[in-house]
């Protein structure tokens, strides 16, 4: 399999860091496809998107959006990073949102930031501003109920917080949530999430 990411992209790196720790890297290619956006990208050799993450299959399929590819990950890997338990199963997929929604809030948010000043929207702005914030809280909330094992919300998490280090210094996530810092600052050792995080 072929998977297309770029270093930064927090979308991608949830299935980067999925492949690893479902042990599924001795299968997987990385293929580093940025910089994203020119109508030349290999991207376009395989879908309309243009978009990282993508995964090419041994079957030649090529699936796009991190959800669906995470999703298919997880199955190969026999469901590793999915509970089988029906509550603990609730839990993760509630926590996979609550990171989901905080990560296109992040995104939607730093895309703006980056337009030209005469397109920016500050009511996206603030909107996006003030969805993080209450997501921080929740996941603040939410950790401390976390066992050991790690799952797929776990993963969309550290892709989510990892960026918001990247590209929203400002937010300070860490500032009054000590539980959501200190989970942060544990997984961090895991080589899954070192090897893929943000540099900048
Ligand atoms: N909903 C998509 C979002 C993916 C996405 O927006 N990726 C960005 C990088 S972080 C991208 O490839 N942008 C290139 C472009 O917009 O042309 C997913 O979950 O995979």
């Amino acid at each position: 399999m072929k998977l297309f990411y770029s270093g930064n992209s927090p979308y991608a790196r949830r299935p980067r860091i999925v492949a690893r720790e479902a042990g599924l890297m001795d299968r997987i290619e990385e293929v580093d496809s940025g910089p994203l956006g020119g109508s030349d990208s290999v991207l376009f050799n395989h879908g309309p998107g243009g978009k990282v993450p993508g995964l090419l299959t041994d079957n030649g399929v090529y699936l796009c959006e991190s959800l669906i590819i995470c999703r298919y990950l997880n199955d190969l890997s026999g469901g590793s990073l999915l509970p089988s338990d029906p509550k603990a199963l609730e839990d993760a997929l509630h926590v996979d949102g609550i990171a989901s929604l905080l990560m296109d809030s992040l995104f939607t948010r730093s895309r703006e930031n980056r337009r030209d000043a005469s397109e920016q929207s500050p009511g996206v702005i603030k909107i996006e501003a003030a969805r993080a914030g209450r997501t921080y809280d929740e996941l603040e909330k939410l950790v401390g109920g976390f066992g050991d094992t790690v799952h797929l919300g776990m993963t969309t998490i550290v892709a989510a917080l990892g960026y918001a280090d990247w590209r929203h210094a400002s937010d300070d996530w860490r500032s009054g949530r000590p539980a959501l810092a200190g989970w942060f600052e544990q997984i961090m050792q895991r080589p899954s999430m070192d090897e893929t995080k943000p540099i900048f």
